[in-house]
């Protein structure tokens, strides 16, 4: 073999075990913060409030990663980008992740210079109406004008759904969502669509009586949204994958902000060990330390309790668990092993 093969050899071996940090987590540990895209507010996910602190579900998730990444959940710059500019904002480099419920589809993952990382809310569309029009079903739009916002998936399937049913909808067509809420609570629409999340988010936030408003039984989409990252970074993409990987295996094994240090101190399980780096160091895979996840988990909690403070039943959004649920109690998340 010749030396300089062998030299190579040499260095896929010495790699082997431990990740190279990628070219965007070096960026990140060099600025000591990560930027991350949310939404212009939709309470619950990504918002905002008077001081200018964001708090939602894909905000908790941002301050997972970054306290994993750089030790301290507020260590982020919070980017709040509008549905029609969120992926020109990762593509260039304005953001390092996007956490805004982004529904994943082939088109964004395969052909737009992204990829999704994992899913952290299962979702689908909906249509809410003004109950006092006595529509139940959205069946019964016939001809009915609905309010949507560009650059989303629900436009599209607000174009199939009315095809596929013969319902001659007609879109109006919003590109800021402030501008979609305020012409839907003005009347400008029979109907408002988007994620049943975000009509739930919506009516919570702007309805003057949120049960003068019905969010219709049909599910038209299937919706799952998770955080997005550029292709081209491996590294980067595995960070961010892990980090709601590791959230949910959480849940699934009773660590939670509370416990956490307990947990790490005491448990002799050898699954929690783990988890939280205490027999074996899974963030030198990851290009981090051994404390990664146990660092997460002790900023913003496991996944469960991420969605109860955000978004469950006791919040004004009010959303059941649902589909949203563990896989272990008939829900659909099944985080991936973490060894
Ligand atoms: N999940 C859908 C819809 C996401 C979306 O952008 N929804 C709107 C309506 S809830 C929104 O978040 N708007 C907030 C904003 O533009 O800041 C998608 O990824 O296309």
């Amino acid at each position: 073999m010749k030396p300089i093969r062998l030299s190579l050899l040499v260095l896929a071996l010495a790699s082997l075990g431990s990740a190279h940090a990628g070219k965007t987590l070096d960026t990140i540990k060099q600025r000591d913060q990560i930027a991350i895209g949310v939404s212009t507010g939709v309470p619950g996910f990504s918002a905002a409030d008077s001081q200018g602190r964001w708090t939602g579900l894909d905000v908790d998730i941002g301050k997972a990663v970054a306290a994993a990444v750089l030790g301290d959940a507020n260590k982020v710059k919070w980017v709040p980008l509008a549905s029609q500019q969120r992926f020109t904002a990762l593509q260039s480099g304005e953001v390092d992740v996007l956490s805004r419920n982004t529904t994943v589809t082939l088109t964004r993952d395969a052909s737009m210079g992204l990829a999704y990382t994992a899913i952290a809310f299962y979702d689908g569309q909906g249509f809410m109406v003004p109950a006092k029009t006595k529509v139940k079903s959205a069946k019964q739009l016939k001809g009915a004008t609905v309010c949507v916002q560009s650059g989303t998936t629900s436009e599209k399937n607000l174009a199939d759904f009315s095809r596929i049913n013969k319902l001659n909808l007609k879109p109006v067509v919003f590109d800021k969502f402030d501008a979609a809420n305020a012409a839907y609570f003005a009347g400008r629409c029979q109907a408002y669509t988007t994620d049943t999340s975000g009509l739930a988010s919506v009516r919570a936030k702007e309805a003057k009586d949120p049960k003068e408003h019905l969010i219709l039984p049909e599910l038209i989409s299937k919706e799952p949204l998770g955080p997005l990252v550029r292709r081209g970074d491996d590294e980067w993409l595995a960070i961010v994958r892990w980090v709601v990987n590791g959230l949910i295996e959480a849940e699934e094994n009773g660590i939670t902000q509370a416990n956490v240090d307990q947990l790490k101190a005491d448990s002799a399980d050898p699954v929690v060990g783990r988890l939280l780096g205490k027999t074996e160091d899974t963030g030198k895979l990851l290009g981090l330390d051994r404390d990664w996840l146990a660092r997460a988990i002790k900023a913003v909690g496991n996944y469960g309790e991420i969605y109860e403070r955000n978004v469950g039943e006791k919040t004004p959004v009010g959303l059941a668990r649902g589909k949203n649920r563990l896989w272990t109690d008939g829900g659909l998340h099944y985080a991936l092993p973490l060894r």
